[in-house]
């Protein structure tokens, strides 16, 4: 039994002669050439002749023949008939006298029904007396009653589904029927390629051993297809977090201002919580709300005058605040955790900002994750990207706060804001900022705010009369609520869609 590769090798070999046989006049129809060959058409093509081709050997032009394939029902309608010139012909017979829906029904089964409409569109019959009688219709008289439908199947079946000039509303027509649906054919005339005498086997690449063996020289190379599609290069993609981070950035540095560093996940209870005067019995500041760090558990501290100015705010005060009159624990305070705010790297380049000679109003914005041991819901998990902005300056009053707020959010298209007082550990007074949010139709919550404590920011040496205005927001929220996110696990976290992230839409951030 002849095994399929010399098989194909004959075949090669076989189209090669027919080719040449051409001299270059006219060309080879692989349908005429399958058959001819006694091969399946199909089999032949990607075969033989793709592999030829792509050798050069010959050239191939796809021509679409018009093919359509009959259905099991159009098969029916050849064989017996259509519908309607099945009732045409009961008609017929029981004429002069009408006959009646029943007894077509009777007669022909479910071709009655099908082929009344048919034939009553075409005039072939019509109601008599009253609606249950059926006479021949005016287009029988006339002797224009032709069975196009069944002819027209007819005709393709015996011509392997080669349409010839059957009329495009016929075909259409038994297209809308389901009778037949059109299936072009492929075939491809075939010519003498460039290398089509060239039956030197073809190789990719020249391998040591060809040139060792001077084999090389009676190998054909493969021309290289310069407008081969390289791989495509898996290229990372941007996570939508980032999308939207880069958009918020964005508006911070059209409003002139500073990226704060937030390179430090792991920060000292000291500068999360005490330079932000939070006591240290804050319900925020147990386990339950706080990931503790148990190595390294403990922080080391820089600036031991500052830590004991701290010390003295919270138990006695100052700054015309009377203190929480508690007992300090210095040991508390060096609990490393993991931050619970970008509020703390707030905190240090304020301090950073009072150690400067010269005070110097700033503009301080960070954006970066923070961790909240915290209930998980579909839109809380223990870790989320806060924005803050933060600006200090002389004279600050709360309309600077809402001003500057309002800036912000208009940015990103929420022009209606209210403000609800609010209480913030590190903040007084403290503002929650809500928007009319038209696309939910209703006042969302996308924010909080407020002017830090002096209790904060005097300890630190900041100027009497500098004030320090400061706001938040998730990044989390807007992102889900812009890409129409429902659980967060779908945005963030090891369940996240990768495909979506892949699609997801550049971010452009008006709400
Ligand atoms: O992002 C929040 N909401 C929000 C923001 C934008 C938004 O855009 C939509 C297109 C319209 C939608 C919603 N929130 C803050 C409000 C709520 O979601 C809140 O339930 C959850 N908050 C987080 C904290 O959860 C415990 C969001 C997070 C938050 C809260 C407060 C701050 C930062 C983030 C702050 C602060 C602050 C205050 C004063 C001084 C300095 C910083």
């Amino acid at each position: 039994m002849r095994n399929t590769s010399n098989m194909s090798t004959d075949i090669r070999a076989a189209v090669i002669e027919r080719v040449k046989a051409l001299n270059g006049d006219g060309s080879v129809d692989s349908m005429a050439l399958a058959n001819e060959l006694g091969v399946d058409h199909g089999k032949l093509v990607d075969g033989s002749l793709k592999t030829l081709a792509a050798a050069d050997r010959i050239a191939m032009e796809m021509v679409s023949q018009p093919r359509w394939n009959v259905s099991d029902e159009g098969k029916s309608y050849a064989e017996q008939g259509s519908p309607e010139y099945r009732v045409y012909q009961a008609v017929s017979a029981a004429a002069p006298d009408a006959a009646t829906v029943s007894s077509l029904d009777e007669s022909l089964g479910p071709a009655s029904n099908r082929g009344r409409q048919q034939a009553l569109k075409r005039k072939w019959i019509a109601f008599g007396a009253n609606k249950t009688e059926i006479v021949l219709g005016p287009s029988a008289s006339s002797g224009e009653v032709v069975d196009q439908v069944s002819n027209a199947l007819k005709l393709l079946l015996e011509n392997a589904g080669a349409p010839g000039d059957l009329p495009a509303d016929i075909l259409k027509q038994l297209k809308q029927r389901k009778l037949a649906s059109s299936k072009p054919l492929k075939t491809y005339l075939l010519t003498a390629g460039a290398r089509v005498d060239d039956d030197r086997v073809e190789a990719t690449e020249m391998t040591k051993d060809m040139i060792v063996s001077g084999e090389w020289r009676n190998v054909a190379f493969k021309k290289y297809n310069f407008d081969a599609d390289g791989k495509p290069p898996e290229g990372g993609y941007l996570h939508t977090l980032l999308k939207v981070r880069e958009q918020f950035r964005l508006i911070f540095l059209e409003m002139g201002f500073e990226e704060m560093p937030t390179n430090n996940y792991v920060e000292s209870s000291f500068w999360n919580f005490d330079t932000l005067f939070q006591p240290q019995q804050h319900p925020a500041r147990d386990e339950h709300d706080t990931f503790f760090i148990s190595d390294p558990a403990r922080a080391g501290v820089m600036d031991e005058k500052y830590l004991e100015r701290v010390r003295e705010t919270h138990e006695r005060g100052g700054f015309g605040s009377r203190g929480y009159r508690y007992e300090w624990c210095e040991e508390e305070a060096r609990k490393n955790i993991l931050r619970t705010h970008t509020t703390a790297v707030s905190s240090r380049m304020l301090y950073l900002l009072a150690q400067e000679k010269e005070f110097k109003p700033r503009k301080y914005f960070s954006i970066d994750r923070v961790f909240r041991n915290e209930t998980l819901d579909a839109t809380h998990l223990a870790e989320f990207h806060q924005i803050e902005g933060l600006v200090a300056d002389r004279n600050l009053s709360l309309g600077h706060l809402k001003g500057i707020i309002h800036e912000f959010f208009k940015k990103m298209g929420m022009e209606k804001l209210r403000f609800k007082p609010t209480h913030n550990p590190y903040t007084t007074p403290s503002l929650e900022i809500h928007s009319y949010h038209e696309g939910l139709g209703k006042w969302v919550e996308v924010g909080n705010s407020g002017v830090f404590r002096p209790e904060m920011i005097r300890p630190m040496g900041i100027p009497e009369d500098v004030t320090v205005i400061a706001w938040g927001l998730s990044l989390e929220r807007p992102t889900m609520i812009k890409y129409g996110i429902s659980n967060i696990r779908d945005l963030f976290g090891h369940k996240v869609d990768l495909a979506a992230i892949q699609s997801n839409p550049i971010c452009r951030l008006t709400f």
